[in-house]
């Protein structure tokens, strides 16, 4: 029996986070795979608040949510630190990735699901989100600084989650001559042998955000 398991999907990126901290970790994990539509019983009972992947399953105890998954690992298996030592800077990786996930996903994910002139605002509210992480990695090679750290895991989504939402939603927001630093981070990034070799295939993914956003449409036609 493997002592870490992970409970997820391979096309979502919260659960991409936790493979790519693994790896770079070098932590032997089982990965479990997860259906959405019909969540296992052991999804439900490791994670009964939110039901949701990815879990991290260490000695049959499990943490939940990405973000703290992440925090769980790096002080668990200490060798190839993922957070800063200074506590300032560790302060500020976690300010940023909460800004990620509340500010610069959640604005994507609008843009995708908008349509007419509604869209058009929503694709200027989520480039605002990203000029701010645009001016975060200027002259820098990860948002780690030298080498790649919690908060490159956390953005990592932008290097090829964010392409299958311009797809699916028929726009573009990572436009390089807009943000030519971020644009050149997620170049550095997915050279990663970490990151390269654990990438879902892009029509995976755009698979997995065109059947979410149906699903979505789905539901607010028959209200
Ligand atoms: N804040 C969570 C988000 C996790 C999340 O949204 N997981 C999705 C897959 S990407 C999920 O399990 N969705 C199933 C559902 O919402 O029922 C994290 O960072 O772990």
């Amino acid at each position: 029996m493997s002592e870490v398991k992970l409970l997820g999907t391979q096309s979502s990126f919260p659960c991409a986070r936790i493979i790519w901290a693994l790896k770079l970790k070098e932590v032997e994990y089982e990965f479990i795979e997860e259906d959405l539509f019909n969540k296992s019983p052991l999804l439900l009972k490791m994670n009964p608040v939110y039901k949701k992947v990815p879990v991290l399953i260490h000695s049959d105890k499990p943490v939940v949510e990405s973000l703290v998954i992440l925090e769980y690992i790096d002080e668990t298996w200490k060798h190839n630190p993922l957070l800063p030592e200074d506590p300032y800077e560790r302060a500020m990786a976690r300010f940023w990735a909460k800004f990620v996930d509340e500010k610069c996903v959640l604005s994507a994910w609008e843009a995708v699901k908008s349509e007419g002139e509604n869209k058009k605002k929503a694709i200027e509210t989520a480039q605002e989100m990203f000029e701010h992480l645009e001016k975060q990695i200027a002259g820098k090679k990860y948002f780690g600084g030298e080498k790649i750290g919690y908060l490159d895991l956390v953005i990592g989504w932008t290097s090829l989650w964010l392409n299958a939402m311009e797809e699916v939603g028929g726009m573009k927001l990572l436009v390089p001559e807009k943000f030519p630093s971020l644009s050149e981070w997620t170049q550095n990034f997915i050279r990663v042998p970490a990151i390269q070799d654990s990438l879902p295939p892009l029509e995976n993914v755009v698979n997995y955000f065109q059947v979410g956003l149906d699903y979505l449409r789905s539901l607010s036609a028959n209200k």
